[in-house]
């Protein structure tokens, strides 16, 4: 997967695309992140990106010249197929796994990053596919919107987790919480590994994982369960 981040702040993505899991992806080409700087497209001699709003009230707008010009250039890459231009901001469809899942499945993505106020309307009118956010909060910008988004739809590139990080299992578990994980040693501090963990009985313990993510479903994300996680075999 290809994709475009357009920012005021390309630096902040540098460490981001080289860490840990996405780090790794790049290096083998399951993903490709180019940032474009916004600022490089303005004219003027200042690099003005912004703006004072017309119409009074605090704080700056982006200005339309430096990000339409910045987003045609991105486009003019992609002589066929167009990819999706989300915008992340607030007032957008809040992320879910599952368009997560649906934005893994495209072969690229240009992301807006939006700063102060937000970025003229008409930019959003002409150009802007999807409107996204990751939470009901107001941050100073959108480029950790636009690491969140990356990240958890990256992580679903086929090949992009190695087989112990595996994604299989969590459709297993899909819309319930996790079960407790633990890791040598057998005691720590006096307190004791659950014994099913060790028993080496893979049904057992199936069943006891089956059981310890639906109660912590129960006590932390009671909203989830309504909305069809539980199997016909569950009980609590
Ligand atoms: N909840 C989010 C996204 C961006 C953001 C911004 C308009 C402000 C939170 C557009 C206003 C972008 C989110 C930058 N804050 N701040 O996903």
């Amino acid at each position: 997967m290809k994709i475009d981040i357009l920012t005021l702040f390309p630096e902040m993505f540098e460490t981001f695309q080289t860490s840990s899991i996405l780090g790794r992806a790049v290096e083998n080409e399951l993903v490709s992140i180019q940032t474009h700087n916004i600022r490089d497209f303005a004219l003027n001699k200042h690099k003005q990106a912004d703006d004072y709003p017309y119409g009074g009230g605090a704080g700056m707008v982006m200005m339309p010249q430096p990000l339409s010009d910045c987003i045609s250039h991105v486009l003019s890459s992609y002589p066929e197929e167009k990819p999706k231009v989300i915008y992340l901001s607030p007032q957008g469809k809040v992320l879910t796994q599952e368009l997560a899942q649906q934005f893994s499945m495209e072969s690229s993505l240009v992301l807006l990053c939006g700063h102060y106020e937000g970025i003229d309307q008409r930019v959003i009118d002409k150009y802007v596919d999807m409107e996204i956010s990751i939470g009901d909060y107001i941050l100073t910008g959108g480029e950790l919107p636009a690491m969140v988004l990356v990240d958890c739809v990256t992580r679903l590139i086929p090949g992009v987790l190695g087989s112990s990080e595996s994604i299989l299992e969590e459709s297993h578990s899909a819309g319930l919480l996790e079960y407790p994980q633990y890791t040598r040693p057998a005691v720590y501090d006096g307190q004791e590994v659950p014994p099913v963990l060790l028993s080496g009985n893979h049904k057992e313990i199936e069943n006891w994982r089956r059981q310890q993510s639906l109660l912590n479903t129960l006590r932390k994300r009671p909203d989830l369960l309504d909305k069809g996680a539980l199997s016909k075999d569950d009980s609590l």
